[in-house]
C-alpha cells in the first residue's frame, strides 16, 4: 500500500470515527439522494419527506402501512459542516400561491428526519418504541461521475477526453475548443493566460453537451458545470491537452502547469468529496432524466450507459473499502429512478421502467457490480398532471393534462399559467431494447407543468411509495 492510501485511507477512518460515535446510540441510515442537473433531486427529497412527516397514502411502505410509524419530525443535522437542505423553502414554492417548482441548487445539503414506529417484535415493543434517524444528503450527480479521475493520470485523461470529444455528437460541440487546442503546445513555457483561456472553452463545450437537445450525461471534471463554492477557483483552471496516456512534461512547461492543477483538483476536491461525504452513505438513489436521453436519441442513451456504469464503478469502490466496511457504513442498496413519469401516460410507466432496468443491468455487468442490491423504477415524486382521453377522427389517444406553466408552447399555442391543457405525450418502444438503439428520438413531447393543486394534505405521486420502501423499508424492525 502506498503512502498515499495511508493517508487516504486513515481521513476515512477520522470521519468514521466520528459517525461511529454518533451512530453508536440510535441507529440511523444516511441516503444519498444524486442526478444530474435538473434530474429532480430537490422535489424528490421535499416529496419524501412531505409524506413521511404528513404520514401520507404510501401502500408499498409497509411500516406505515401496518400502522407502525408512530411519529416522524425533523431534528437538527448532526454535521455542522454541511449546509441544511431548505426543505420549508422549497414546500412554501411548491405549496403557496403561485405554485412554484423549488429553485435550482447548487450545493450539497443535508436534512435529519427522524422517526418513531413501533417494532414488529412482541418482546421489543414491550421495550419501548423504535427510532430511526434518516439523514438526506442531496449532492450533485456532476460530482459522482468525478471519481473516476482519482484512479486516471492527467496524460491518461486528458487522451480520454480528446478521444471522445473528436467523436459525434461532441466534435460539432467542440469546434472552439479543438481550434484554441490546436495552437497549444504542451512542451512550450507555461502560460497561465492559455490555461485560463483552453479552461473556458472545454468549459463552453461541456455545457453544449447538456444541453436538452444533446443530453449527454458524462461530462467531468464536475465542478466545471456545477462548481458549487468553487466558482471562479484557479483550482478550475486546467484542460486535456492533446497529448499521450504515457507522456512526461519537462518542469516549467505548459503540460507541466496543467498536470499540477489537475492533480489539485483530485486531491483537494474529488478526495474531500469522496472521503467526506459520499463514502459514508450507507443508501443512494439515483434519479436520472430517462426521457430526455431516450428522446435526444442514441448518442445520449449511450452516454447515460457509459455514466450509470461509471456509478456502479465507484459505489463498488465503497463496498469494498476495508475501513468503510469496519464501520458498518457502505452502500448497500442503490435504486435508479427514471424521475418525472408524471409527463407520460401510466401505459408508458412500465415501459420507462423495462428501458432502465435494462440500462441499468447492462451497466451493472459491465462493471462487474456485486455486493449491494440494485433496483430501478419509473417514478414521479409529485406529480403535475392527472390523465385524459382525447377523441379525435383519428381515434382515442391517452393523453396527459395539467397547467402547463406560463410560456410553454405546443404547437403554436402558447401557454399563459392558468389555463389547462391535454397533451398526447408520444410513446415508448414496447421492446427496451429498441428504445437503447434510439429508436424513441424525437418521439415523446414535453411540456413544463406547474405543480399541482393542493387537494389533499399530501402530494399525489406516482410509486415514491416503492422507493421509500426499497430505500428505508428495512429500517423498522
Ligand atoms: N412533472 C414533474 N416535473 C418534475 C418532477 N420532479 C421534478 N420536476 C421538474 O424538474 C425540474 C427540476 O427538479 P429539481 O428537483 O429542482 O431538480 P434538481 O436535480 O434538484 O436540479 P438542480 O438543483 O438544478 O441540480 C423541476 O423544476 C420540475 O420542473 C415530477 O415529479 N413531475
Ligand atoms: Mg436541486
Amino acid at each position: 500500500m502506498s503512502w498515499n492510501n495511508i493517508v487516504d485511507t486513515s481521513r476515512i477512518a477520522a470521519g468514521g470515527l466520528v459517525d461511529f460515535a454518533t451512530g453508536l446510540t440510535e441507529p440511523s441510515i444516511r441516503l444519498g439522494v444524486t442526478g444530474l442537473s435538473r434530474a429532480g433531486k430537490t422535489v424528490f427529497i421535499t416529496a419524501l419527506v412531505h409524506a413521511l412527516l404528513r404520514q401520507a397514502r404510501l401502500p408499498v411502505f409497509e411500516a406505515q402501512n401496518e400502522g407502525r410509524i408512530l411519529r416522524a419530525y425533523l431534528e437538527p443535522q448532526p454535521n455542522d459542516d454541511l449546509p441544511r437542505f431548505a426543505y420549508e423553502q422549497h414546500l412554501q414554492s411548491l405549496t403557496g400561491k403561485d405554485r412554484k417548482w423549488p429553485q435550482s441548487t447548487r450545493q450539497i445539503s443535508q436534512l435529519r428526519l427522524t422517526i418513531e414506529y413501533a417494532p414488529e417484535s412482541f418482546f421489543a415493543r414491550n421495550f419501548g418504541s423504535g427510532k430511526l434517524h434518516i439523514d438526506i444528503v442531496d449532492y450533485p450527480g456532476e460530482w459522482l461521475l468525478d471519481l473516476p479521475l482519482m484512479h486516471q493520470t492527467y496524460q491518461q485523461w486528458s487522451h480520454a477526453m480528446l478521444t471522445t470529444s473528436r467523436a459525434e455528437p461532441r466534435a460539432a460541440l467542440a469546434v472552439d475548443w479543438h481550434q484554441f487546442l490546436a495552437t497549444l503546445d504542451p512542451t512550450s513555457r507555461a502560460d497561465e493566460g492559455a490555461a485560463v483561456k483552453a479552461a473556458a472553452l472545454f468549459t463552453d463545450y461541456l455545457s453544449a453537451c447538456r444541453k436538452q437537445e444533446v443530453s449527454l450525461s458524462s461530462l467531468p471534471p464536475g465542478r466545471f458545470l456545477m462548481p458549487g463554492d468553487l466558482e471562479g477557483s484557479p483550482l478550475l483552471s486546467f484542460a486535456p491537452l492533446d497529448v499521450k496516456p504515457d507522456d512526461v512534461f519537462a518542469s516549467g512547461s505548459l503540460g507541466a502547469l496543467m498536470e499540477r492543477r489537475y492533480q489539485s483538483y483530485v486531491s483537494r476536491v474529488v478526495k474531500p468529496f469522496y472521503f467526506g461525504h459520499f463514502a459514508r452513505l450507507n443508501r443512494q438513489i439515483v434519479l436520472v432524466d430517462l426521457m430526455s436521453a431516450l428522446n435526444a436519441g442514441v448518442y445520449a442513451v449511450n452516454d447515460l450507459r457509459g455514466a450509470l456504469q461509471d456509478i456502479l464503478g465507484s459505489f463498488r469502490l465503497g463496498a469494498n473499502n476495508l475501513v468503510s466496511n469496519l464501520f458498518g457504513k457502505r452502500i448497500d442498496r442503490v435504486l435508479f429512478a427514471a424521475t418525472k413519469a408524471d409527463l407520460l401516460h401510466h401505459q408508458s410507466h412500465d415501459k420507462l421502467e423495462s428501458i432502465l432496468r435494462l440500462l441499468v443491468s447492462e451497466a451493472a455487468h459491465k462493471a462487474e457490480f456485486q455486493g449491494a442490491q440494485i433496483d430501478a423504477l419509473a417514478l414521479s415524486a409529485i406529480r403535475a398532471t392527472q390523465e385524459a382521453v382525447v377523441k379525435q377522427a383519428k381515434g382515442e389517444f391517452a393523453c396527459i393534462a395539467g397547467t402547463p406553466e406560463a410560456g410553454e408552447k405546443i404547437g403554436d399555442e402558447r401557454f399563459n399559467g392558468n389555463a389547462e391543457a391535454a397533451i398526447f405525450p408520444g410513446d415508448l418502444p414496447v421492446h427496451p431494447q429498441a428504445a437503447l438503439q434510439g429508436l424513441a428520438q424525437g418521439t415523446l413531447q414535453f411540456v413544463k407543468f406547474r405543480p399541482p393543486v393542493l387537494t389533499a394534505e399530501t402530494f399525489p405521486h406516482i410509486r415514491l411509495d416503492r422507493a421509500i420502501e426499497f430505500l428505508l423499508g428495512d429500517g423498522f424492525p
